[in-house]
């Protein structure tokens, strides 16, 4: 290859990797701001034109099959819908990225709405797996936070595939007086990655119970950060060392799970690598049992890794017209403040923050503030190698090998 070609290939590889890394600054930049004035939807014209826009042209049978992660609706939400439109809801979840996209690669799953991570949503979408949902028919899509959707552009430039569910962090959680005890006079790290990734730490923490997301793209993405590598573009050698700092730690973890939100707030566990909004969820639920447990979602000083969730329309769907007419309803400024005031994720919605409680808007382990988010890493999509390389690694790790 000439010099010529190789001043083009590092001109362009300059300028994709500026894009990212200014792609990542609108998205922290937009996330973070807690003051931002929410736009002024008119929400009664807003509710009028969710029900035409499902009624005039929808003549699909009054069925909505959704997959979703677990502990992630407000109570209320698909009650509401089913009263507003007649539409009738099968709920069902999953509990990781990767048993979501198995699902989507078999094709007919029967869902008309799944919600894969951001980090999974490019090969879905290149593969053909998702189709475009109709944006004419989403009103509400003017809710949106334009930094959460500009962030979604490197996986869905268009924004015509995904739509926001919800976005927060992986971090780590701790249970404070378990955590305080078993530490004894070792002081709290300054890097609370130390807690679940140091085994000078974790062999401390190992009696009070540490637990793990249990996915690949969970855990070898946060091993990643804490070793200063890339968390989702890693090469074959940093995956490797990644899988030494996780075999250091292994003999230490007793929980696997993608549901810890119990094992936190019951005390079976006292430290958990988890979702800050789940961790959040066993606050209140400890909070609610009175059971004396305190927990607390952990910002790290290096930085949580962000992630988005988004809801997206399998292409083989039956009823893709209930699909956005829920997709609409689920944006009205209401219904997606109600994701954060009952379970503490942030839906990427701005006109909802006139309805979050004022507490759960300055929560900064549910809106980072600016400085926080300049710390977290950004989601990207993963190659279908590195999840390859990820799972391998994961094996051996869960293995002990
Ligand atoms: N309680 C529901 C949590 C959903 C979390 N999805 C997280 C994906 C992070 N990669």
């Amino acid at each position: 290859m000439g010099r010529s070609h190789l001043i083009f290939l590092k001109a362009i590889i300059m300028k994709k990797q500026l894009l990212v890394v200014a792609m990542a600054a609108v998205f922290l930049a937009a996330c973070g701001k807690k003051d931002e004035a929410p736009m002024a939807a008119d929400q009664a014209s807003v509710a009028a034109s969710t029900a035409s826009a499902s009624a005039s042209v929808n003549t699909e049978e009054k069925v909505l099959n959704v997959y979703n992660w677990p502990d992630y609706i407000p109570k209320d939400t698909l009650a509401n819908f089913e009263k507003a439109t007649g539409i009738k809801v099968q709920y069902q979840t999953f509990e990781t990225n990767e048993a979501l996209h198995a699902k989507l690669v078999a094709g007919n799953t029967g869902y008309d709405i799944v919600v894969p991570g951001t980090s999974f949503a490019k090969p879905q979408i290149d593969g053909g797996l998702l189709q475009k949902f109709d944006k004419a028919a989403m009103p509400n899509f003017a809710n949106l936070d334009q930094g959460v959707l500009d962030n979604m552009k490197g996986v869905d430039p268009t924004n015509e595939y995904l739509i926001p569910w919800a976005w927060s962090y992986t971090t780590v959680g701790i249970n404070k007086g378990k955590v305080a005890k078993a530490l004894g006079t070792t002081p709290m790290p300054e890097n609370a990655w130390d807690l679940v990734f140091n085994p000078e730490y974790t062999k401390k923490l190992k009696s009070c119970g540490i637990a793990f997301l249990d996915s690949p793209t969970e855990i070898l993405p946060p091993a990643l950060h804490y070793i200063g590598k890339p968390s989702y573009t890693p090469t074959a050698e940093d995956i490797k060392a990644a899988g030494a700092v996780l075999a250091k730690v292994r003999p230490d973890i007793r929980l696997f799970s993608s549901t810890m939100i119990d094992d936190l707030a019951g005390g079976k566990a006292c430290v958990a690598l988890g979702w800050a909004g789940d961790i959040n969820i066993a606050r209140a639920r400890a909070i609610e049992n009175k059971n004396g447990n305190d927990i607390e979602a952990l910002i790290p000083k290096t930085g949580g890794l962000i992630f988005v969730d988004a809801m997206a329309i399998p292409k083989d769907a039956k009823h893709p017209k209930n699909a956005v007419a829920f997709m609409n309803f689920y944006h009205e400024a209401k219904n997606a403040a109600a994701l954060t005031n009952e379970l503490g994720y942030a839906a990427g919605n701005k006109a909802a923050m006139a309805h979050v409680e004022p507490a759960l808007a300055s929560n900064a382990t549910m809106f980072p503030t600016p400085e926080q988010m300049k710390t977290m890493v950004p989601p990207v999509s993963f190659t279908d190698e590195v999840r390859g390389l990820m799972s391998t690694a994961y094996t051996a790790f869960k293995k002990g090998k």
